[in-house]
């Protein structure tokens, strides 16, 4: 049987969604012209004043806001609250430049971790359930937001944060924890360790796992699933627009609800900044309804995905994300070929590889090179050339099949390329430019 955390919300007529958010447009646009300068300098270069926006079909006239928005008004520039209101900030984990900080009253808080809660019930999550929590603690939003969610739902929280691979797995034991939360990479690892330690999926009383904060495939999922004995969800946020749980998967496992009472999503084309239809992918916009101490409309994310609207068989309403294929700017372009990490790890998870690789570019004499490090598992490991040669074929193959570009494909032996206890690093581009 389906559970829900807000049932009348998250299972609301279209009539009623369109409603909530024409009027929570209206005043939040209010809110930033009066509250956020940077804001009405914005909408009076376009024109505007907050009498254009009616109702949610207006939006498209508001200007957007990017990163590059952020970093200008860093810090305190953009705040909609006094600091006074203001009782926690939260930072992305960027690792150039000044860091993304986005600011919380309590109200905001309250709403980020209701969406918490709605994404570890639609997971199976009930006051029943151990939920250990290994995301990263402190300004990464993963540890506190699901935390926060845990505790609504009335789990026992087990707030091990990420690391000590060895001491979560005694936790999961000892307390016979039935919900995981971490990044997938890392759930990846655990289950690996777990395996080596001995346990098979019927040993492991986890029943489901909450993974995001970084792209996975389908294949991964599958991995994940058959090793921890668990059903994996997907769940998705990011730091500007609050943390995890903007958008979150239920027991369809179709795509991510996206909690349409607190943000409109809109797809557009990166390029031309023109609203595209269902089905068509593009870039992701987010505008938050309801927050009050970091307002952002029309939020250009940079991830690319596709929605839709169609009826979900778990009976919510709101609108679904598909995973998202990577960001515009993790996508590498290799001699003038866009190339997305996921795009070559499902290649290998295919060939019964795991999600153990690494990406290297590199420019030499002005021609990109590509290589594409890959883990052996324990079961194919072996010293025999020929036998690696033959399996370097296949995968240099399937990359080229997939992508239409010839990688050098490098097998290494188990446990070479580094694990990773939050979000996992793909991409080593050592080209100058
Ligand atoms: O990663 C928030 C989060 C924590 C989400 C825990 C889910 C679970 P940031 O560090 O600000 O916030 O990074 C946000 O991560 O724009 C996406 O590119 C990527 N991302 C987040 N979730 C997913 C997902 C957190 N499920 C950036 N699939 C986003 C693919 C994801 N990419």
């Amino acid at each position: 049987m389906e559970r829900y955390y807000q049932e009348e919300i998250e299972c609301a007529s279209r009539e009623t969604i369109k409603a909530i958010q024409d009027e929570r447009l209206v005043k939040q646009v209010q809110h930033v012209w009066n509250d956020v300068p940077y804001y009405r300098k914005k909408m009076e270069a376009k024109g505007l004043t907050p009498d254009d926006i009616k109702s949610a079909d207006d939006l498209h006239k508001l200007p957007f806001i990017s990163k590059d928005d952020l970093k200008d008004q860093y810090p305190y520039g953009l705040l909609g609250k006094p600091l006074k209101d203001c009782v926690r900030i939260q930072s992305t984990s960027g690792t150039t430049g000044k860091r993304v900080v986005s600011f919380y009253t309590q109200h905001d808080i309250d709403l980020w971790e209701d969406c918490c809660a709605r994404a570890i019930t639609a997971a199976g999550g009930t006051n029943e359930d151990v939920c250990q929590i290994s995301y990263g603690y402190g300004l990464f939003t993963g540890g506190p937001g699901l935390n926060g969610g845990s505790h609504k739902v009335g789990c026992l929280t087990v707030p091990t944060s990420s690391g000590n691979t060895d001491r979560q797995i005694m936790f999961i034991m000892d307390l016979q924890a039935t919900i995981l939360c971490c990044t997938p990479s890392y759930a990846a690892y655990l289950g690996e360790r777990m395996k080596e330690m001995g346990y098979g999926p019927d040993d492991i009383p986890l029943k489901a796992g909450i993974f995001g904060a970084e792209a996975w495939s389908e294949e991964m999922r599958h991995d994940i699933e058959k090793t921890l004995g668990i059903k994996a969800y997907d769940i998705y946020g990011l730091t500007e627009i609050s943390g995890p749980g903007v958008a979150f998967e239920c027991s369809a496992q179709q795509g991510m609800h996206i909690n349409e009472d607190h943000f409109i999503p809109e797809i557009i084309d990166p390029d031309t900044e023109e609203v595209l239809p269902d089905g068509e992918p593009g870039e992701l916009v987010f505008t938050c309804l309801d927050k009050e101490a970091f307002p952002l409309i029309r939020y250009r994310t940079r991830d690319i995905c596709v929605l839709t609207h169609e009826k979900c068989s778990c009976g919510r309403t709101h609108v679904r994300m598909k995973k998202p294929k990577g960001r515009t700017d993790d996508m590498l372009i290799i001699r003038g070929v866009n190339v997305f990490p996921s795009q070559i790890e499902t290649v290998l998870l295919n060939n019964g590889y795991a999600a153990n690789y690494q990406i290297i570019v590199d420019r030499i004499n002005n021609t990109d090179t590509f290589e594409v490090q890959v883990e052996m598992t324990p079961e194919m490991f072996t010293d025999n050339l020929g036998e690696i040669a033959d399996r370097q074929k296949v995968l240099v193959d399937g990359l080229r099949s997939i992508l239409g570009l010839k990688a050098k494909v490098t097998l290494v032996a188990p446990k070479t390329i580094a694990r990773s206890e939050g979000k996992a690093v793909r991409v080593i581009d050592k080209r100058k430019i």
